[in-house]
C-alpha cells in the first residue's frame, strides 16, 4: 500500500502573517514528509471544486472571497495516518474554540465571525485527498 498523502493549504491570512515556514515545521516535527510544496494564487474555478460541499451554505461567498484575497501554500504531505493526524495538528475549524498547542489554537486569532481566517485546509478523508490534491497538483 502507498504511504498515505493529504492536502494542506496555508490560506492567505497565514501567508500573509509568515506563517507557512511554522506550518512547515510543525508537518515536519511531526515526521510526516514534504511531497510537494507551491505558492499559488487560486482561482474561483479551483476554489469552486475544492469547496462544492460547501456550496449553497451562507459562508460560502465570504468564504471564496477570502480564499481569493492573496496567495496560498498547497503542500501535499506523506505518512503514515497524515489524514487524520494533521487534522489534529490543525484543531478545531473555529480559531476561537482551537486547543493550545494545534495550529488553529496557537495561531489562530479571535477573528469573531470570520471563521473562515482559520490558517489552514487539511483533507478530511482519503477520497477527498485524492480530490484535492489532483486539483491543486494536477501533475502529481
Ligand atoms: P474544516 O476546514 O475544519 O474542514 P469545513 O470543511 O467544515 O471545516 O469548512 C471549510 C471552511 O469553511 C473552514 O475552514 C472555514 C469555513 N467555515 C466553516 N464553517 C464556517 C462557519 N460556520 N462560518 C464561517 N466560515 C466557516
Ligand atoms: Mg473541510
Amino acid at each position: 500500500e502507498p504511504p498515505e498523502r493529504t492536502l494542506v493549504l496555508v490560506k492567505p491570512d497565514g501567508v500573509r502573517r509568515g506563517l507557512s515556514g511554522e506550518v512547515l515545521r510543525r508537518i515536519e516535527a511531526k515526521g510526516y514528509s514534504l511531497v510537494a510544496v507551491e505558492l499559488k494564487q487560486a482561482t474561483t474555478e479551483l476554489l469552486a471544486a475544492h469547496y462544492a460541499e460547501h456550496e449553497g451554505k451562507p459562508f460560502y461567498a465570504p468564504l471564496v472571497e477570502f480564499m481569493l484575497s492573496g496567495p496560498t501554500l498547497a503542500v501535499v504531505a506523506e505518512g503514515q495516518g497524515v489524514i487524520p493526524g494533521f487534522r489534529s495538528l490543525a484543531g478545531a475549524t473555529d480559531p476561537t474554540e482551537a486547543a493550545p498547542g494545534t495550529i488553529r489554537g496557537d495561531l489562530g486569532r479571535d477573528w469573531g465571525l470570520k471563521v473562515q481566517q482559520n490558517l489552514v485546509h487539511g483533507s478530511d478523508s482519503p477520497e477527498s485527498a485524492a480530490r484535492e490534491i489532483g486539483l491543486w497538483f494536477p501533475h502529481l
